[in-house]
């Protein structure tokens, strides 16, 4: 399925041919049957010969609802352009030209309309005049197809050149990330708001729970084209029936999307190319609109790097929404001054969330960029301020090269300056924490961590194993050469207290134990607690006890051990 959209000046048939081709009439508003206008946004499908289907949105062509127009084009694939033969070119086929261009259409056909009423000669004088205003746009190599909804003659031409068009133009992108700008908003009997709009990014299902505006929805049903979907994908019109929502409390311009996946923003920098039919410079003065989506959003500019932006040139700006709007880089939008109602120029959304003030922005679409500005962020975060998933550097986290580096670099001299102990991970906030498993040649043992190089061959002492084993009542030195004994309490690898030794993960337990005694006395705890809380006798109690208040884990007062300033949680 794919969505394009009519562009035009008024009354050169636009709504006709979309009837002709699709048998509905767009027009959906009994005043615009009357007046013959087209007014506001309508709808109306058919399938190709190929079997494939197309789904028009056609626009109102006159000056006065032209504000309409954008909210059309917003999210299409692809544009059907009409060009009355009896009339050719006129003001608006050059504005809805040069907003197709904003928001960043790429693909298009252009309908040669009322071929019925002109003779051939004039019919190639006119083609000849579009094809002359279409050069240097996204439409210079477009077929030109003469067509008559009255008559039906060039029907089936503009079938095949549409056939053509549809197989030419990519399909909508699956980034798993669906968004659906609202264009109507109804209440349907019995089921509740109903909201349609041209589904982007990813698919929505029955039963998904996401975001409409800012009120959490869950999804009914899902509809295309009046049949029932169970899951539906990007690239097609789509009825959503949401629960959770009264239909008076979304509007054109909503966007649906999951809130976990999106951060929406009220403030974003974007660059913003001038139409060069402008007649005066563009700077923060004046009241503009941007049209993002399906919806028009009043908004204030601040032209980045400088004062003010000149016809046909390009720069940079930033943003600022009344709304917060679930936004990504590439988006695009059409600024319009809503004072003198007319078409400033459009850009595409670099940064949706800028760090830095605007003074200093220098917004582009990288994501390094956004990584390096922010140093450390998730993945899930970044993912939702640029649309890009990346592997993390560690753990659940992206960090800029620079800052990783420096952050491992610390972390070495840290462990390198550390006691035989190793440097204990507690004492580490979450990133540093896994940042250390990432060190090469660094050992991460017992919550603590030291370089592979200082294990030395000490180390595998079975004296070692034996205190490890007997926890906080080791066993005495019993046979052990005293030279080896003095060289292991030297190098830190056992802990001698008031001549008794100790495996270092014992004053560990020690002190974890005080810190469980001390939760529940807080006013201190005595000997005796201490030795029934760690289940040995005041042989090895005592010294245990002396190491704690030694490290400043404990502190003695009297008869009883209070808190010291190097206490751990328990
Ligand atoms: N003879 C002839 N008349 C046509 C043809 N197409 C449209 N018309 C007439 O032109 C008038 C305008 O047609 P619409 O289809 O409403 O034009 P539109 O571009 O949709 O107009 P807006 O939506 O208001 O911009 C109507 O009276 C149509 O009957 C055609 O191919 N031949
Ligand atoms: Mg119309």
């Amino acid at each position: 399925m794919r969505v394009v959209a009519t562009a035009g000046h008024v009354d050169h048939g636009k709504s006709s041919l979309v009837q002709a081709l699709t048998g509905t009439n767009p027009d959906r508003f009994e005043e615009e049957r009357r007046r013959g206008l087209t007014i506001d946004l309508g709808f109306a499908h058919t399938t190709l010969t190929n079997g494939e289907g197309v789904s028009f949105i056609d626009v109102p062509g006159h000056v006065r609802f032209l504000r309409n127009m954008p909210a059309g084009v917003g999210g299409v694939d692809a544009c059907m352009f009409v060009v009355a033969a009896t009339e050719g070119w006129k003001p608006q086929s050059e504005e809805h030209l040069r907003i197709l261009e904003l928001v960043g259409l790429r693909h298009g056909l252009v309908a040669l309309t009322k071929a019925d009423l002109v003779d051939d000669e004039w019919r190639e004088l006119q083609e000849m005049d579009v094809r002359d205003h279409l050069a240097g746009t996204f439409l210079a190599d477009a077929p030109i197809v003469a067509v008559s909804a009255t008559t039906g003659a060039g029907m089936h031409d503009i079938r095949s050149a549409l056939a053509t068009l549809v197989a030419t133009t990519p399909a909508a992108l699956d980034r798993r990330r669906p968004r659906l700008w609202i264009d109507r908003v109804f209440a349907a009997k019995g089921s509740g708001t109903v909201v349609t709009g041209t589904l982007t990014g990813g698919s929505v299902a029955a039963d998904d729970l996401l975001h409409a505006g800012d009120h959490g929805v869950r999804i009914r049903s899902v509809q295309s084209h009046g049949a029932r979907h169970e899951s539906i994908g990007p690239g097609n019109r789509v009825a959503l029936n949401l629960v959770g929502v009264d239909h008076a409390e979304l509007h054109r311009g909503d966007a649906v999307v999951s809130a976990a996946q999106w951060r929406p923003t009220n403030r974003f920098d974007a660059s913003l190319t001038v139409l060069s039919s402008l007649d005066h410079v563009v700077s923060r003065r004046g009241a503009f609109a941007a049209y993002i989506g399906s919806g028009e959003f009043p908004v204030r500019l601040r032209v980045l790097g400088s004062q003010s932006l000149a016809p046909g040139s390009a720069g940079l700006v930033r943003l600022h929404l009344g709304t917060a709007l679930p936004l990504m880089p590439g988006d695009r939008f059409v600024l319009r001054e809503s004072g003198r109602d007319e078409t400033v120029g459009g850009g595409e959304v670099l940064d949706v969330a800028p760090v830095r003030p605007a003074s200093k922005a220098q917004p582009d679409r990288s994501v390094d960029r956004v990584i390096d500005e922010r140093s450390w962020l998730t993945v899930d975060d970044l993912e939702a301020l640029t649309g890009e998933r990346r592997t993390p550097t560690v753990g659940t986290w992206v960090v800029s090269p620079d800052v990783f580096a420096a952050t491992q670099a610390t972390l070495r001299e840290r462990i390198a300056a550390a006691d035989g102990l190793g440097l204990d991970l507690a004492a580490l906030n979450e990133r540093e924490r896994v940042t250390v498993g990432t060190l090469e040649g660094v050992a991460v043992e017992a919550g603590r961590a030291r370089p592979v190089a200082a294990r030395d061959p000490l180390a595998d002492h079975p004296f070692l194993d034996a205190l490890l084993a007997g926890g906080v009542a080791p066993p005495d030195p019993v046979g052990v050469d005293k030279a080896q004994l003095r060289e292991l309490v030297r190098r830190r690898l056992i802990v001698e207290c008031d001549g008794l030794y100790f495996h270092p993960m014992a004053i560990d337990a020690a002190a974890h134990a005080a810190a469980q005694l001390l939760r529940t006395n807080p006013e201190g705890f005595t000997m005796s607690q201490l030795r029934e809380a760690m289940g040995n006798t005041r042989k090895h109690a005592v010294p245990l006890a002396t190491e704690l208040d030694a490290r400043g884990i404990t502190r003695r007062r009297a008869d009883l051990r209070i808190a010291g300033p190097k206490l751990p949680n328990p």
